[in-house]
């Protein structure tokens, strides 16, 4: 077994022992989840695609075309792409907004507008910043990258660059855990004030993820989330509802350990329209295992110690939850179809929605990341396959079940004042079996179906091939 396999194995046992604590408390409870609802008052389940990797070169900007985005809406059915950005080309200098880049990624959003797909703009970073580490990042403007001149050599695989000095160090004087910086962070509020007032008005925006996979430097956990990240995102809360009251903000744990299920002591951000936007990388499937024998036995641990602990977060603050990224196992590790199947269902399960790491053709520029992607010149890749599932885009009422089953789709809501039909998207090439006691219309070249609820309290569809 090489080292680095045994390290990953050890991880996840120790790991695994501190879950199983975790895991053990009390489940999420159906009946205190919210939903991120849509103008008619809708509940939404967010389905769709991380775009992209590509995003994290030098221009900031995604791989994909107009017709791509056409291509997504039509194989996969989603109503949502968590869509990266950057703020190395948003602020390139210091109080400089970059409007060139933020009107090339006002023009992309138009063609997920057309198509009837949600965007929530994600600040994406990770280890930082290009400048942290000889380019293994990305994120972070050079002028806001505050290294203190320690080194850095980028390290297989990506997430131990984490622990680089230099990288350390950039964190700890963005989050001023020294005293010595408060202006970056002042900035980077500064520049969401900035970005949210450019999209306010624009109609393909659903909200904004105000920063991927937050680091804590040398601060973590119960030293970080607290008493640094809590109050760092109430500042950006309030410098964006001082423009936009419309947009939801999606609100993200710190990465490491909540990513694997671990308990996140991320406080009460006070303000209207939040989400919690967890990922979900059990370790092993990180860390290039596979969902087999052991290693599968232990993300199963993870999988319970995920919906326990996010559950109850989004529970205590009263906040929708999402996965803003999933996925990234190749399909020809052994268990990866299974491993997909699962966390789907593990959404199904808490009616919440997805988003997938991530639509790369063919792997990002590192030429990583092959074998992930769910679309390629054909159609559907064979992940694809498995991620084109049913599912309700928008519930009238309140979601009340949701389950995937023997081919079958079932969704039950109660009416809660929300108007407009619920509306599935079905995909297959027959037209499905509708069952029940409400009005629909079913539109075979979109594989929509539309059931507009009577007045009654509850209502039951169910949906098969
Ligand atoms: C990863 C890419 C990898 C790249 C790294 C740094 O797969 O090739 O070197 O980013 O840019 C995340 C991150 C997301 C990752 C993804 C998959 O949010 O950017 O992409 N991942 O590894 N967190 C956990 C996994």
């Amino acid at each position: 077994m090489p080292a680095f396999t045994r390290l990953a194995r050890a991880t996840a046992l120790a790991l695994t022992a501190v879950l199983a604590v975790g895991a053990a408390a009390v489940p999420a409870r159906a009946d205190t989840a919210r939903y991120v609802t849509d103008d008619r008052g809708r509940a939404l389940i967010l389905h769709g695609l991380n775009t992209a990797g590509s995003a994290k070169g030098p221009t900031g900007l995604p791989w994909i075309t107009r017709d791509d985005v056409v291509r997504e809406r039509t194989y996969l059915g989603s109503n949502a792409v968590r869509y990266l950005i950057q703020w190395k080309n948003v602020e390139p200098q210091p109080g400089t907004y970059d409007e060139a880049y933020l009107d090339q990624v006002a023009q992309r959003l138009t063609w997920y507008r057309e198509q009837g797909v949600n965007v929530i703009l994600d600040m994406h970073q990770d280890i930082f910043g290009p400048a942290a580490c000889s380019g293994a990042g990305n994120g972070a403007p050079a002028w806001a990258t505050i290294t203190d001149g320690l080194g850095c050599t980028p390290q297989s695989p990506w997430v131990l660059t984490y622990l680089q000095p230099a990288v350390l160090r950039a964190y700890d004087n963005f989050w001023n855990n020294n005293g010595r910086h408060p202006e970056l962070r002042q900035r980077y509020a500064a520049m969401w004030q900035h970005v949210a007032d450019r999209f306010k008005d624009d109609p393909a925006v659903l909200g904004y993820d105000l920063m991927n996979e937050p680091f804590g430097g040398t601060r973590q956990f119960g030293f970080f989330e607290g008493p640094v990240l809590t109050p760092f995102y109430q500042r950006i809360v309030d410098r964006i509802r001082s423009v936009d009251r419309d947009n939801w903000i999606f609100l993200e744990p710190q990465s490491l350990g909540p990513n694997q299920g671990l308990d996140s002591s991320l406080g009460k951000v006070r303000g209207s329209r939040l989400v919690l936007a967890p990922h979900f990388y059990p370790g092993a499937v990180d860390l290039g295992g596979t969902y087999s024998g052991l290693t599968k036995a232990l993300v199963q641990v993870e999988f319970l110690a995920w919906r326990s602990n996010m559950g109850r977060l989004a529970a205590r603050h009263g906040w929708p939850l999402w996965i803003g990224e999933v996925g990234s196992m190749a399909m020809d590790v052994p268990g990866a179809p299974e491993f997909t199947r699962d966390w789907l269902k593990l959404t199904e399960d808490l009616r919440i929605g997805w988003s997938y790491w991530s639509n790369d053709l063919s792997g990002d520029p590192t030429g990583a990341n092959k074998g992930v992607g769910p679309l390629d010149a054909s159609g559907l890749t064979e992940v694809g396959e498995i991620l084109a599932r049913p599912f309700p885009r928008a519930v009238a009422g309140t979601p009340t079940a949701l389950s995937y089953a023997g081919d079958a789709l079932t969704v039950s809501w109660t009416r809660n004042g929300a108007t407009g039909p619920t509306e599935i998207w079905f995909p297959g090439t027959t037209t499905p079996r509708v069952t029940t006691g409400d009005r629909y219309t079913w539109d075979a070249a979109t594989r929509t179906l539309l059931v507009f609820p009577a007045d009654t309290a509850t209502h039951t569809v169910t949906v098969a091939p």
